[in-house]
């Protein structure tokens, strides 16, 4: 079982040769009962934020579909005022955005899988963070016509499956924490961590890239077992994100990813972090309720 996933991401890692159709229909995810239609962001209605919350605080993540503006990035940073303070990646850009493109044989792109056209397996962002983002944006810009595909997998969901089929396992994951290292930055915590009845996920999937996990014995078979459950995109949502919608994630509450696409196209993203602390942070529910209190 263990190879067969393996093999799944690893055909995907050498080239867009996953057909497309068949992951989505596997996947089997009507995508219009997470997006809003709205016109911009900074005019949303009180409605309009309510709905917003409400698929947010059901799903883990929404996609906001956008009227198109001359500049997109305008509904992107507006969303500051809903889902708090901007926060900075080493790779943020003066306003804070992250770009996401493929950016070829650059040095970056040898040190980031986010500026390749290589799958980007399951996820959270900013684990090598000391304060990983609570909210991630993904604003599309330019979508691929082939691949690239969003893939999403609720840490409830993850933590469900483990419960009835790995039940000692998941009790060890609470204390024995998993270290990430990126360049210079580090940080060590377990995957789901508890707090005041509520459970968050931190996790990233080992690759050969630059960024090195280091797993304590007590959890390395548990890791696999999450690692493989994860990266079957029979357990994941997976849909297209299209130009002017924006994928707004509970990066506490689920795990995203991208399938490859092909090196000959272009495909544009903006990544924006925030803190979750706004004047709406009381109506964000972030992460999961624990099932044993
Ligand atoms: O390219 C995408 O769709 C997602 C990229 C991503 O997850 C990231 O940059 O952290
Ligand atoms: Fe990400």
């Amino acid at each position: 079982m263990l190879t067969d996933n393996t093999q799944m991401f690893e055909r995907d890692d050498f080239g867009a040769d996953l057909d497309d159709q068949a992951i989505l229909e596997a996947s089997k995810f009507d995508v219009n009962q997470v997006t809003l239609k709205i016109s911009k962001v900074v005019e949303m209605s009180e409605l309009n934020i309510q709905k917003l919350f409400e698929i947010f605080n059901q799903y883990k993540f929404v996609i906001l579909e956008c009227n198109p503006l001359p500049n997109p990035k305008e509904n992107l940073l507006a969303l500051e005022k809903i889902f708090g303070s901007i926060k900075k990646s080493k790779r943020s850009e003066v306003d804070g955005i992250i770009p996401v493109e493929n950016l070829h044989n650059s040095s970056l792109a040898k040190t980031n899988v986010s500026t390749t056209n290589t799958i980007h397996l399951m996820h959270t962002d900013g684990s090598a963070e000391i304060d990983p983002p609570k909210i991630v944006a993904l604003q599309c810009e330019i979508p691929s016509h082939n691949g690239g595909l969003s893939q999403i997998i609720c840490a409830e969901s993850i933590y469900e499956y483990l419960r009835k089929n790995h039940f000692q396992e998941l009790q060890v994951l609470f204390i024995n924490p998993l270290t990430v290292t990126r360049v210079e930055q580090t940080a060590s915590r377990p995957i789901f961590v508890e707090q005041e009845g509520k459970i968050s996920i931190t996790f990233r999937t080992i690759r050969k890239d630059h960024v090195s996990i280091e797993i304590p014995s007590q959890i390395k078979k548990v890791y696999n077992i999450i690692n493989n459950y994860v990266n079957n995109p029979k357990n994941q949502l997976i849909f297209k994100l299209k130009a002017h919608q924006i994928l707004i994630l509970d990066n506490t509450g689920v795990l995203h990813g991208r399938t490859s696409f092909p090196e000959n196209e272009f495909r544009k993203l903006n990544k924006l972090w925030f803190d979750g602390i706004s004047e709406y942070s009381h109506r964000l529910q972030l992460g999961f309720m624990s099932k044993f209190k």
